[in-house]
């Protein structure tokens, strides 16, 4: 029987090409949308997947698909895999880790700028015709160069961020996470453990950087708004969920934060209507990996992941890799 794959969304001609030289391929260059149920349908005869990370892999996907053996997410998150029910099911899933670390840094620092130098807003005011004249305080925004940034969040991405605040922006970092680095990368990303209060009390900028979880889920609600500086900028490049989004709002409007940038939002592609509305603030549809060289590299690595499973029964990067020692899969 040969062994079927589904692609999830539209992608590269030429990743879906490669795919279709081992496997039996459904793909979705038609960009059909999902419902639960159509979703769940499209697996029921899939052996492997290639997802998004608004793909959503479940019990109930898990229980109809039978045969799925392996999610490989063209993403480095993987918030949308019910992990432990992929576990149990005998699933494996990978991820899309370091291929996308650089570019997605390179944007944080492209959204930081442009929220604290207010980029976006003056676009809007030169499009629309009302720049007359030139006024000292015209869209006067933060510094960025010098200044101090808060990151959230250590791993990969965050530490890509760190080198370019400290080494590029000679900017004082500091960061939170869970775990501490080692004295060797803190000194090679310039950047300094604190506590969450002290990280949100002294930066001019916080970024977030920290993936999702049940842990993570609201890491930004009114408290912590209320602890940041009124100068100060937000900028969340993590996941929609990290941030209570009604509250941001609502600080940006009364001014209680200068500014804030968001590639990511709770329920997205639905955005809180009020954040639609206020004037400080960057919004950007999680582009933060899109580049078409990494976007190119994420796909390739998931095609990967798919040809290594099946071909010999291992996988580059997995998420879940005791599910590949376990003897039978489970259903
Ligand atoms: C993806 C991302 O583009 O890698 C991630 O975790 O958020 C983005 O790079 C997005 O999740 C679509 O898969």
């Amino acid at each position: 029987m040969s062994i079927q794959v589904v692609i999830a969304r539209p992608n590269f001609p030429e990743v879906i090409e490669r795919l279709k030289q081992h496997f039996d391929v459904i793909d979705n260059q038609q960009d059909r949308p999902w419902t639960p149920q159509s979703w769940s349908e499209a697996l029921t005869h899939a052996d492997g997947v290639m997802t998004t990370g608004a793909d959503p892999v479940n019990q109930v996907v898990l229980t109809n698909a039978k045969r799925l053996r392996i999610c490989a997410n063209m993403a480095v998150g993987y918030n949308n895999f019910d992990l432990p029910a992929m576990t149990a099911h005998g699933v494996v899933g990978t991820n899309t880790p370091d291929v996308l670390t650089e570019t997605t840094a390179d944007f944080g620092f492209a959204l930081l700028m442009a929220t604290a130098r207010r980029i976006s807003e003056s676009e809007h005011f030169l499009r629309s015709g009302q720049w007359r004249e030139w006024r000292y305080d015209m869209f006067a925004g933060t510094e960025v160069h010098g200044s101090t940034l808060g990151i959230i969040g250590m791993g990969r991405i965050g530490q890509g961020i760190a080198r370019r605040a400290s080494k590029g922006f000679g900017m004082q970092v500091l960061y939170h996470n869970r775990s501490q680095l080692s004295p060797e990368m803190e000194a090679e990303c310039g950047a300094r453990w604190v506590d969450k209060a002290t990280l949100l009390r002294e930066a001019d900028h916080v970024m977030l950087v920290v993936p999702y979880s049940a842990a993570t889920h609201h890491t930004i609600v009114e408290a912590e708004l209320a602890q940041m500086k009124p100068t100060a900028t937000l900028i969340n490049l993590a996941r929609g969920g990290i941030v209570d989004d009604a509250a941001l709002a609502k600080a940006l409007k009364e001014r209680r934060i200068a500014a804030a940038g968001l590639d990511v939002f709770e329920g997205e592609p639905t955005v809180h209507p009020d954040l639609l509305t206020v004037t400080n603030v960057v919004l950007t549809p999680h582009i933060a990996s899109a580049t078409v060289k990494t976007r190119l590299a994420m796909a390739n690595l998931a095609a990967d992941n798919l040809i290594q499973y099946f071909q010999h029964g291992r996988v580059l990067t997995p998420v879940n890799p005791d599910v590949l020692n376990a003897p039978q899969r489970r259903v």
